[in-house]
């Protein structure tokens, strides 16, 4: 049973704690390596130094460990940015608009929000654009961020896996409010939502101010 919010949990913090872990690892190598030679070849002992020209050996080894470091790391990101890319055929697709400061939800069955309501379980599809400035759509907790750059049409795509209510940020500096551009994303049980989208004699625009969140 996967636990996480979105699959893309998984796959980022799996990446991270790998290229994370690399790092320690030749962190801790590389400092503890120096600090034995700063000792035991130290001078003061009447240690000659000797030029070495010429290694295969050791010119394989440091050619070929960061070869296979780096194509790990790109693998996963590629991996990555591959399940971001593709679109499944049934998206749920809600047009996104940014604007300074808040985000507007429109469903395609004329419905509009200002917190995004999705289904859990069913691939959503954003189409995103901005009314003025850049900004940038950030859902944390889903590890999913897209850039809305001004003129142009972006997408994102995830498929929430836990019912529950998570940030929305903005994530680029788009004037004075933009530290309270945030909003919610609501992730509902499948016959909840359908209750919610189906129901359009509650009028548009729930603020999310009367959620309790
Ligand atoms: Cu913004």
């Amino acid at each position: 049973m996967n636990s996480a919010p979105t699959d893309y949990v998984t796959t980022v913090d799996s990446s991270m704690i790998f290229i994370v872990g690399v790092s320690l690892v030749f962190f801790i190598g590389i400092v503890v390596t120096m600090i034995f030679f700063v000792i035991k070849f130290n001078r003061k002992k009447g240690h000659k130094p000797v030029d070495i020209h010429g290694s295969l050996l050791l010119e394989t080894v440091w050619f070929v460990i960061p070869l296979v470091l780096v194509i790990t790391m790109f693998y996963y990101g590629f991996r990555g940015y591959s399940d971001f890319r593709t679109i499944p055929k049934n998206a749920f697709e809600v047009d996104v608009v940014g604007r300074m400061w808040d985000w507007d939800f429109n469903y395609k069955n004329g419905r509009k929000t200002d917190s995004l309501y999705v289904a859990v379980d069913i691939p959503v599809k954003l189409n995103l654009v901005s009314a003025d400035v850049n900004h940038s759509f950030f859902i944390p907790a889903f590890r999913i961020k897209q850039d809305v750059i001004n003129g142009s049409m972006h997408t994102l795509v995830f498929t929430p896996r836990k019912v529950g209510k998570y940030n929305v940020a903005c994530a680029e500096y788009c004037g004075l409010n933009h530290s309270k551009m945030y909003t919610k994303i609501i992730v509902m049980p499948k016959k909840e939502f359908d209750e919610w989208y189906s129901n359009n004699k509650e009028k548009n625009n729930i603020s999310s101010n009367n959620i309790k969140l």
